[in-house]
């Protein structure tokens, strides 16, 4: 019996982390649970995305910024597998799905064709991941996530950008294509009103229980 992978995505400032950690001490009640962050910026390779994050000046290609996100996640795959194998339950903040949406939305506002606006090309990379059993993304309009407080100074915080995330982010996940995709809508709800949202997903998808079915891969 293994522990279920369950992913939550979403904007900056949308509550991802938050809800994340809530949701890896609710599974704790019951389970052995895990949290795992992407960009893990503890690693060599989250070092230099940290670097390239955090600092206006640092000049990396698109593609290679885009690999490397995906080589952070290889960085932890082992780990990560053991963790499931082990019977314990794994929560990601940010996962494939940050990766692709990020780099497209970059595409997208340079108007310039390169593989960069090509999902294909996006997913490659992480081929071979394990995929979540379940997949939940933190919705809600520009509007509030404009009013939320906490905005840095990071690559990528900027209102425009985020709007195209999030267009990409719905292009990319689709709940009528895979089914252990959710919506969830936040927009007006209080940390707690989310969390039981978000937990009444888990449990309907039988997300809190060991399973027998082995990991599946990203294809
Ligand atoms: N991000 C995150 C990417 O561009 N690609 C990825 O694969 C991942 C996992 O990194 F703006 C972006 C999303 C965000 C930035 O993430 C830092 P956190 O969650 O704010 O640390
Ligand atoms: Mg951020």
């Amino acid at each position: 019996m293994r522990g279920q992978l369950i992913l939550i995505e979403g904007l900056d400032r949308s509550g991802k982390s938050t809800q994340a950690g809530l949701l890896t001490e609710r599974l704790a009640q019951a389970h052995s649970s895990q949290l795992y962050k992407f960009p893990d910026r503890s690693t060599p390779i989250g070092a230099l995305i940290n670097k390239y994050l955090t600092d206006s000046s640092f000049q990396l290609d698109d593609h290679s910024a885009h690999l490397l996100f995906s080589a952070n996640r290889w960085e932890l795959y082992t780990e990560l597998l053991q963790a499931l194998n082990d019977g314990k339950f794994v929560v990601l903040d940010r996962y494939i799905y940050s990766g692709i949406a990020y780099s497209l939305a970059k595409s997208s506002l340079k108007h310039a064709s390169s593989e960069l606006g090509d999902v294909d090309w996006l997913y490659s990379p992480d081929k071979g991941l394990p995929k979540p059993d379940l997949t939940l993304f933190l919705s809600l309009s520009i509007e509030e996530l404009g009013k939320r407080k906490g905005w840095g100074q990071e690559r990528y915080e900027l209102e425009q950008f985020q709007k195209e995330v999030k267009s990409c982010f719905l292009r990319i996940l689709d709940p009528s294509k895979d089914s252990t995709v959710h919506l969830v809508n936040v927009e007006g709800k209080s940390i707690h009103e989310v969390q039981q949202v978000i937990w009444d997903v888990v449990v309907e998808a039988g997300c809190d229980k060991l399973t027998e079915l082995p990991v599946q891969k990203l294809d």
